[in-house]
């Protein structure tokens, strides 16, 4: 989204970013569409920011609605157990009758749509651990817009770690699926390890600008990059980047991060058609081979007792156990970790202090040719691994 927007503009957006109040926000936003030049170039980020008026308008709506008692849906579900995922999709592709099958909450299923108004949270057991399932209000047509419950359904993806994208195997797949990648990719939310990630932390005054790069930079340098924030009079600020990133990523972050989920599809009621093969590979077609697709059936349970696995898997998690010096056996409760995580990034889970105080570690395993084996902080942990660390 190269922009080119004239410095008024640019100065505008920074006001806009520092501002807390949302009516505050909205107002400076509307003066901020003013003083951009409408034409091709700049179509995009205009739909874009309009989007994120539209989410401020219900924010201010909500609130003013609980301050008269009135409730109203929630945009968020407090995170629970190793991992939340959201169930997205079309009414009546079966969310609930999933959310049934593998947790144990109390969902209403019916036949008529748009039967589920607000998020509903269950707990589904895998291994040792848990992931909380989230069924989503459904998705319509122009939810990034506004449309529904759209902005809270797509709050909650944005929110979430991870995500189911259902669509129902005997009305139009190919379609709704189709729709929903539109809707995420509009909320600016990918299914794909994007080259570029791309971070930027507003701090106080005073603070000065930080770039952090642990990837690398493409036909920019951090000099580049520090003109194009002061350009708009951001100052003061972390910017972290990771992987592949080029300039105009930088300017697209600006405005709004992207945010990367995984996602499975599942396509359900695969008991209502006979060509499950043929329809599976036509919505391949649709992601182009980018996400696994599962058949299942909320009615005959096909491949449901094979979604813990794919979760996981999905979420590229590990379980690691700590133990105590003086224990005989590590702890029940494992801490989860992302996959290539190192003893540092548990010892930092445990404690805020325990990487200054560290001494060794030693490590339990099968895939060790001895166990335990004494380590450092670098040593790179694996899915079942058993941990003693030896701190001051
Ligand atoms: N044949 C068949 N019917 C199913 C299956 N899964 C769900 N259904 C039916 O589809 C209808 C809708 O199911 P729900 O689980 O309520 O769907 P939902 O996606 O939660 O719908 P809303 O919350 O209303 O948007 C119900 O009549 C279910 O019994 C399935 O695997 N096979
Ligand atoms: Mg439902």
């Amino acid at each position: 989204m190269p922009t080119n927007l004239p410095s008024e503009a640019r100065h505008k957006w920074n006001e806009v970013s520092m501002a807390r109040d949302p009516a505050e926000k909205l107002r400076l936003m509307r003066e901020f569409l003013s003083l951009v030049p409408k034409h091709k170039g700049t179509a995009k980020l205009c739909a874009q920011v309009k989007r994120q008026m539209a989410i401020l308008r219900r924010e201010i709506e909500e609130k003013k609605r609980r301050r008269t008692g009135r409730g109203g849906p929630k945009f968020f579900i407090e995170k629970e157990g190793a991992a939340q995922i959201v169930i997205l999709g079309l009414t009546k592709v079966g969310r609930s009758s999933l959310l049934a099958s593998l947790t144990n909450a109390k969902v209403e299923v019916s036949s008529y749509p748009f039967t589920t108004t607000e998020p509903i949270p269950g707990m589904m057991p895998y291994l040792d651990i848990q992931f909380q399932i989230v069924e989503a209000p459904a998705l319509v047509r122009g939810a990034a817009d506004g449309e529904g419950w759209g902005l809270q359904t797509l709050a909650l993806a944005r929110n979430a770690d991870g995500l189911l994208l259902m669509v129902d195997l005997s009305n139009r797949p190919t379609e709704q699926l189709r729709l929903i990648m539109d809707e995420l990719e509009k909320a600016r939310i990918v299914t794909q390890k994007p080259k570029a990630q791309i971070t930027i932390e507003r701090k106080h005054m005073g603070f000065g600008l930080r770039i952090v790069i642990m990837g690398k930079l493409i036909d920019c340098t951090s000099k580049d990059i520090e003109e194009l924030l002061k350009a708009y009079r951001i100052r003061d600020a972390i910017v972290k980047i990771q992987g592949e990133a080029a300039l105009d990523d930088v300017e697209d972050a600006i405005f709004e991060s992207t945010v990367y989920r995984p996602a499975i599809i599942l396509a359900n009621k695969a008991d209502l058609v006979n060509n499950v093969q043929q329809v599976v590979d036509e919505l391949r077609r649709v992601v182009e081979d980018r996400l696994k697709i599962i058949p299942i059936s909320c009615k005959t349970k096909l491949n449901l007792d094979k979604l813990g696995k794919e979760i996981f898997s999905m979420l590229d998690i590990i379980r690691v156990y700590t133990k105590e010096p003086d224990e005989k056996k590590p702890s029940p409760k494992p801490f989860i970790l992302k996959r290539e995580s190192t003893v540092m990034d548990l010892a930092k889970q445990i404690h805020s202090d325990f990487v200054e105080r560290f001494l060794f570690a030693r490590v339990w395993s099968d895939r060790l040719s001895f166990s335990p084996q004494k380590v450092g902080l670098n040593f790179k942990l694996e899915d079942g691994d058993i941990v003693e660390i030896h701190a001051r």
